[in-house]
């Protein structure tokens, strides 16, 4: 008898086996430029796919409250100390199933309901977790906000003291998710101090420019620290808080059983395996790279005529203002004009936009996945050459055409997932499909 637990995806489900291998190829043939996106490696897709996804692990190790987790044990502890020594924290909890749920547990821990939060506004590059009013931390929390000065387009600190100052927040919250500038958490927290508010630095987007040393850390300045593991920092789709000591209990309460249950272990495994490669020399090279070609793609499409948000980038990401004031396209457009071109980005409103959030003044665009590829800034001239012509001429099907074949080129020297995207292919022939 066919046995169907021992069936391949392919055999078993080819519904799913079929998304699963033009997926594959969609990323592989095609120019991945979301900011908040990159692409994982074998080892940690490996563990991601592990049997640990079976396991019930409630509770941290060594404090469980179920049987069987030795090995599990094993990976959480390797995690949280991989954790530790990456940011040099006194604490980790690898729990969060989410950037988002780990914010929500540092609220649980430095709040009571009601109280004023202060968060950078969503449309100056902060994020909805930061007191988005249909976000729970605008549910349930008293929100006010700063964001960046109309002149320079980056966080005006002084202002966020005046706003501190008569808002009286009981946490700042910094870290934002279209920010392209060095964010000074020292600053952020010297203003907490002087009205005893405490922070949450969320590093979602630059945990790995943090992880070595190439953006400030907020890990002495900040009370809590929270990031997702899948960005620059290159790991699962997952959360992580770093903490003092002193924090560690409560956080840890709150995270399990505050606001999840069983912990996804598999997801664990993985983190851990990231942790151990952004341990690793190759990733300051790579983190270098991610700046590098950051640097040059906001240059190129500045020469190309594009308006850049603040003036350039300190980090991995590039907002670009396509909107002009009415004289270009909104964001929308450029987004479905790349992706037309095989050039995946997403609209975002800029500062003071006065396009809504659904349509958008400009793009945001960052080099984690195509520096992860082995691009460098050659390669980051033709990409940024590609993405102005689409941009130039949005309504062009013969441009967006030409655009898609050169994409393909241009993918196709950088290869990703080749075994995976091969094995896709054979299956593929072997149903007829090609
Ligand atoms: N959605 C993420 C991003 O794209 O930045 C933030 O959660």
């Amino acid at each position: 008898m066919n046995d169907r637990r021992t069936q391949t995806l392919a055999e078993a489900d080819s519904l799913i086996n079929d998304a699963v291998n033009n997926e594959v190829a969609r990323q592989s043939e095609g120019l991945e430029l979301i900011a908040s996106e990159n692409f994982v490696s074998e080892a940690v897709l490996e563990a991601m796919g592990s049997v640990f996804t079976n396991k019930y692990a409630e509770g941290y190790p060594k404090k469980r409250y179920y049987g069987g987790c030795e090995f599990v044990d094993v990976v959480e502890q390797a995690a949280i100390d991989r954790a530790k020594h990456i940011f040099g924290a006194e604490h980790a909890n690898v729990q969060p199933h989410s950037g988002a749920q780990a914010n929500m547990a540092v609220l649980l821990t430095a709040l009571e309901h009601g109280d004023t939060i202060l968060g950078m506004n969503l449309s100056h590059g902060g994020h909805l977790t930061h007191g988005h009013p249909l976000n729970f931390s605008g549910i349930n929390y008293k929100v006010a906000d700063y964001g960046v000065s109309p002149e320079t387009e980056q966080i005006d600190y002084d202002e966020l003291q005046r706003i501190a100052e008569n808002t009286r927040p009981k946490l700042i919250i910094c870290g934002a998710s279209a920010y392209p500038r060095i964010i000074d958490f020292a600053r952020i927290a010297e203003i907490a101090r002087s009205i005893g508010a405490r922070v949450m630095a969320d590093i979602a987007h630059i945990a790995g420019l943090v992880a070595v040393g190439l953006h400030p850390s907020p890990i002495e300045h900040a009370d809590f620290v929270t990031t997702t593991t899948h960005k620059t920092l290159r790991g699962p789709r997952g959360g992580l808080i770093l903490c003092r000591a002193a924090d560690a209990k409560e956080i840890d309460k709150k995270v399990f059983p505050g606001v999840q249950g069983g912990p996804l272990v598999h997801i664990i495994a993985a983190k851990a395996v990231a942790f151990g490669e952004a341990l690793r020399d190759d990733f300051k090279v790579y983190q270098r790279q991610v700046l590098a070609n950051a640097q040059v793609l906001a240059s190129e499409l500045q020469s190309a005529g594009f308006r850049i948000v603040s003036g350039g980038t300190d980090n991995h990401l590039v907002l670009v203002d396509v909107f002009n004031g009415g004289k270009g396209i909104t964001g929308k457009v450029a987004e479905k004009a790349l992706e037309a071109a095989g050039i995946t980005v997403n609209k975002n409103t800029i500062p003071f936009d006065t396009n809504s959030p659904f349509v958008t003044s400009g793009i945001r665009l960052g080099t984690p996945a195509l520096t992860t590829r082995g691009m460098d800034e050659a390669a980051m001239r033709e990409v940024a050459n590609l993405i102005a012509a689409v941009l130039h001429e949005s309504e062009s099907e013969d441009v967006r055409h030409r655009t898609k074949e050169a994409v393909w080129e241009l993918a196709s020297r950088f290869p990703l997932y080749a075994k995976r995207l091969e094995r896709g292919q054979l299956e593929r022939q072997a149903v007829g499909a090609d």
